[in-house]
């Protein structure tokens, strides 16, 4: 089999480029290791930047997104006992975040994918990738005991952290960046009201918390926790304890709470992968980088990503021109240092160390001190948390 490009992951990066490409008119075939179900069983991101929000109106998947997203103008800093709301708006002169789950983003476009009848693979094992330095890459990949070639002229790594992509280039080729957090977050996903209508991210000495929401009446909660914490040593009511302890007494009064239908922890990692460009394989989201969940830029990240490569190929298939695809690597490095920069900036800011000590306290305290007071530096936030241009 022929096609023109293999996307490599069905999650929003391999989703998202699949269908601006078949708008533009550009063939593409997504693999994925896993169904449907198992991708939309994972929950994730909750806040989309503009940008995003662009990129699912122009691939025709934002109908329910406008339907039942939430636009937010605004967020919460919560520390000593008190609420520091971060007017976006204002700030930005207009701009807001999107509050809709990766897993309806995903949902919706797996619908629109179906909808033009174009080529997913799931359950594809093995995957490997060929031939890309050259001029002739293709795949290969097995699916119920047959193996399977697909011959192509690009291909997009859009297969997360743990994906073939990365791990298919040579180490010599490739740089990586790594920064990993002594801790984690353990999230909760629960059919009760939000505790506020804005997103409260809470610095307490017990550690972080953030309080988030899916819809008026499914909330979406995170806790600090260490490295070694289990699950199951994590009922509902020690959760919703522990929440109350970390945020401003009106909150916790105020906290609606109940039983829980999902329960996880992530652990919290800064990593970048340079380039993003290796001849005929480009690497685009979670494959190329991460970021800690603190400022919201995992899943934005790779739709900037996917905005700089459908681009770029676009200008290739359109106006045989090299010059978009042989940017891409440039571009999106230059977008994903600064997220990379601003999550472990908020992160730091909002985390308890466990070898913090008390001149690194004092200097968290100065710096949550400023932000609350310093219209310059509440700028810089909002900016880069609305997301900056691509
Ligand atoms: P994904 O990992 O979503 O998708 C990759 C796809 O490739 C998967 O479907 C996988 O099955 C497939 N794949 C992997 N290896 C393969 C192989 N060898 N062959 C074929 N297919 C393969 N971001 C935020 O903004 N806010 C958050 O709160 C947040 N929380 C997160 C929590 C967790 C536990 C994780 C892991 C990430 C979180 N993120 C968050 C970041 C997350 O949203 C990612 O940025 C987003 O999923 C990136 O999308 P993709 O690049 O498509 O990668
Ligand atoms: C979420 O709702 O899952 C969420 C929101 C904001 C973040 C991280 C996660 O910074």
């Amino acid at each position: 089999m022929r096609t023109q490009v293999v996307i490599i992951g069905s999650g929003p990066s391999g989703l998202l480029l699949g269908q601006l490409l078949a708008k533009a008119g550009i063939e593409a075939v997504i693999l994925d290791r896993v169904g449907k179900d198992y991708i939309l069983g994972r929950v994730r991101a909750g806040v989309l930047e503009q940008g995003t929000v662009g990129l699912m109106d122009e691939a025709r998947a934002g109908k329910r997104m406008h339907a039942e997203g939430l636009p937010h103008e605004g967020f919460s800093l919560a520390f000593d006992g008190r609420d520091h709301r971060i007017d976006l708006k204002d700030l930005t002169g207009g701009k807001g975040v999107m509050v809709y789950g990766q897993t309806e983003l995903t949902r919706d476009l797996m619908a629109q994918r179906e909808t033009i009848g174009a080529m997913t693979v799931y359950d594809a094992s093995n995957v490997r990738l060929h031939g890309y330095e050259g001029r002739s890459p293709y795949v290969t990949y097995e699916r119920e005991g047959i193996t399977h070639r697909i011959d192509c002229d690009f291909i997009a790594g859009c297969d997360g952290f743990h994906g073939a992509s990365r791990k298919s280039v040579p180490e010599k080729a490739i740089r990586t960046f790594e920064k990993v957090y002594p801790f984690g977050w353990l999230g909760i996903l629960a059919d009760v009201p939000p505790v506020s209508h804005e997103l409260i991210y809470a610095n307490h000495p017990r550690g972080f918390a953030l309080c988030s929401m899916r819809s008026e009446t499914r909330s979406r909660y995170y806790l600090q926790c260490t490295l070694d914490e289990k699950i199951e040593d994590w009922s509902d009511d020690r959760f919703w304890d522990e929440l109350r302890r970390r945020l401003p007494a009106h909150h916790a009064e105020a906290l609606v709470t109940g039983a829980s239908f999902e329960k996880s922890i992530a652990p919290l990692r800064s990593f970048v992968a340079e380039p993003m460009r290796f001849g005929n394989l480009f690497l685009v989201g979670d494959a190329a980088h991460i970021v800690p969940p603190t400022g919201a830029k995992g899943l934005n990240l790779a739709a900037s990503d996917v905005h700089y490569l459908y681009a770029g190929l676009t200008e290739y298939y359109q106006d045989h021109s090299t010059a978009g695809i042989d940017a891409y690597s440039t571009r999106a490095l230059s977008r994903v240092w600064k997220a990379v920069r601003f999550s472990w900036w908020m992160t730091t800011m909002m985390h308890r160390f466990p070898d913090t000590g008390a001149f690194d306290q004092k200097i968290q305290e100065a710096e949550l001190d400023y932000l609350t007071h310093s219209r310059a530096a509440a700028t810089a936030l909002a900016e880069n948390y609305v997301g900056l241009p691509y």
